[in-house]
C-alpha cells in the first residue's frame, strides 16, 4: 500500500498532447477547453484550475489577446502571435478547496517545430525531441485541424498544398508511434480527438448562416484516413473521436487569400479574415464534447480499478522495461488515489483525525459524481465516435 501513495505523489499521470503544425489553432483550443470547463462544471462543486502560477499567467495573457482581437472587431488569423516555447499547462480537476485532485499535464508547442527544416538550431531539435516523447507517451492526443484549409481549398494548387500546410505526414507518423506505445498498455485509457477548429462558418448551430458540417467531416476523414487506419491497426482499444470546435464562435469568415509560403516553394497557405458577428461575445462550441470524452476515460479507469480489472496491469507494468518511467508509474494507482481518496483518508483515520478523513472522502465522492455527470451528458450533436 505504501508504494501506491509514493507513486501517485510523484506527479501528473494523465497526459494530454496537442498535435498540429503552426497556426492550426492548438493554443486557442487549450484556452477554449479551459474557459468552457467553467461553464460545463458550473453548478457542480468541481473546478478545473491552473495548478501553477505560470499556467495561470499564460492563460490570462491569451484571453487578453482574444478579447483585444474581438474589441478591434476584425479578426485576422495571422495577427495573433504564435507560441514560441514548449509549454506545459498543469491543471487540476478538484472538488472545492480539496488538496487532492486529478492532475493533468497538457503540452502545447510552437507548431513550426513539426516542419523539420534544415535551419533548426540544436536547442530547437532538443525541444522537439522532448515534445515528441511527451506526445507519444500521452493518454490523450488532440489533433486540431484548421477547417478553413480543408473547406476553402478550391483549386488544384490549394489541394496540393494541404499535406504541407496541415503537416499530415508528421501527424500520421506521431499518431502511429503513439498507438504503438499505447498498445503496450492496453488497459490504460487511450483517446485520439480529431478536432477541426475555425469551424464557425460551417455550422448553423452557433450563429452561423449555413450548415456545411457534413462536407467538413467528409474532408477531415478523407485527409486523415490513413492516420485513423494506423491508430486502429496499432492500438485497437483506442477511442477515436471527431469533435469540431469553434474557439471564438462569434466570427464569420469573410475572405481567404492563398499566399505563397515563404519557407516551402510551391506551397500556398490560406490566410483567413474573420468579421465579428453581433456584439462579439465569445461563444465556444464543441469543446464540451472533448471534456466529456476525457471524463468518460476517467470513469472507465475508475471502473477498472474498482472491479479489479487493473490489478494485473499494475503488476505487469512493473516488469516492462521497454516502457518509459512515466508509464510505469501507474495510471491506475493515481486514479485509485484521487477518485477514491481512500489512501490518505485511511491514514487520517488511523491517526484519529476522523473529521479530516470524512471531508476527504466527501470531496473524492463529489469529484467522482461530477466526472460521471459530465461523462454522461449528451453530446453537442457535432461530435462523433469514429
Ligand atoms: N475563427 C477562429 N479562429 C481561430 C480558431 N482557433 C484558432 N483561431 C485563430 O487561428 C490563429 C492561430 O491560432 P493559435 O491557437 O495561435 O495556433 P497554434 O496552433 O497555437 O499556432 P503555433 O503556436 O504557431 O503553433 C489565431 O489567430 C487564432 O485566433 C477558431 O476556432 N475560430
Ligand atoms: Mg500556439
Amino acid at each position: 500500500m505504501e508504494s501506491v501513495t509514493t507513486d501517485a505523489d510523484a506527479g501528473p499521470v494523465f497526459r494530454i498532447g496537442m498535435l498540429g503544425p503552426s497556426r492550426v489553432g492548438k493554443t486557442s483550443l487549450v484556452v477554449s477547453l479551459l474557459t468552457d470547463s467553467e461553464r460545463l462544471l458550473g453548478g457542480t462543486p468541481v473546478v478545473l484550475r491552473a495548478a501553477d502560477s505560470s499556467t495561470r499567467a499564460r492563460l490570462r495573457l491569451r484571453r487578453q489577446e482574444l478579447d483585444g482581437g474581438l474589441l478591434a472587431k476584425k479578426f485576422d488569423t495571422a495577427v495573433m502571435r504564435g507560441s514560441e516555447n514548449l509549454t506545459y499547462f498543469e491543471l487540476d480537476l478538484k472538488a472545492g478547496q480539496a488538496t487532492d485532485g486529478i492532475r493533468f499535464s497538457l503540452l502545447d508547442f510552437p507548431g513550426a517545430w513539426m516542419s523539420e527544416h534544415e535551419r533548426r538550431g540544436s536547442e530547437e531539435v532538443r525541444q522537439w525531441d522532448e515534445c515528441r516523447d511527451f506526445l507519444v507517451g500521452s493518454n490523450i492526443l488532440i489533433v486540431p485541424i484548421d477547417a478553413t484549409v480543408l473547406m476553402e481549398a478550391d483549386q488544384a494548387a490549394h489541394w496540393q498544398s494541404v499535406p504541407a500546410v496541415l503537416e499530415t505526414l508528421a501527424v500520421q507518423e506521431i499518431a502511429e508511434s503513439w498507438a504503438g506505445y499505447r498498445n503496450l498498455a492496453p488497459d490504460e485509457p487511450a483517446l485520439v480527438v480529431l478536432a477541426p477548429v475555425k469551424c464557425e462558418s460551417y455550422f448553423a448551430d452557433n450563429g452561423g448562416y449555413r450548415d456545411d458540417s457534413q462536407l467538413l467531416r467528409e474532408r477531415v476523414l478523407d485527409v486523415y484516413e490513413r492516420t485513423v487506419e494506423l491508430i486502429r491497426l496499432n492500438a485497437p482499444h483506442a477511442q477515436i473521436r471527431y469533435c469540431p470546435v469553434d474557439t471564438l464562435g462569434c466570427v464569420e469568415l469573410v475572405k481567404v487569400e492563398w499566399e505563397p509560403s515563404a519557407d516551402d516553394p510551391g506551397v500556398q497557405r490560406p490566410r483567413g479574415t474573420f468579421a465579428v458577428r453581433g456584439k462579439g461575445k465569445i461563444s465556444i462550441a464543441g469543446a464540451d464534447d472533448i471534456l466529456g470524452a476525457v471524463c468518460s476515460l476517467l470513469v472507465e479507469a475508475q471502473r477498472k480499478v474498482t472491479t479489479g480489472l487493473a490489478a494485473g496491469h499494475i503488476a505487469s507494468a512493473q516488469d516492462m522495461e521497454v516502457r518509459g518511467r512515466e508509464l510505469k508509474r501507474g495510471f491506475f494507482r493515481h486514479v485509485l488515489n484521487t477518485l477514491n481518496g481512500n489512501i490518505r483518508a485511511n491514514e487520517l483515520e488511523r491517526s484519529g483525525e476522523l473529521g479530516k478523513a470524512r471531508a476527504l472522502r466527501a470531496q473524492a465522492q463529489q469529484l467522482q459524481d461530477a466526472v460521471e455527470m459530465i461523462a454522461g451528458r449528451a453530446s453537442s450533436g457535432r461530435s462523433k465516435v469514429l
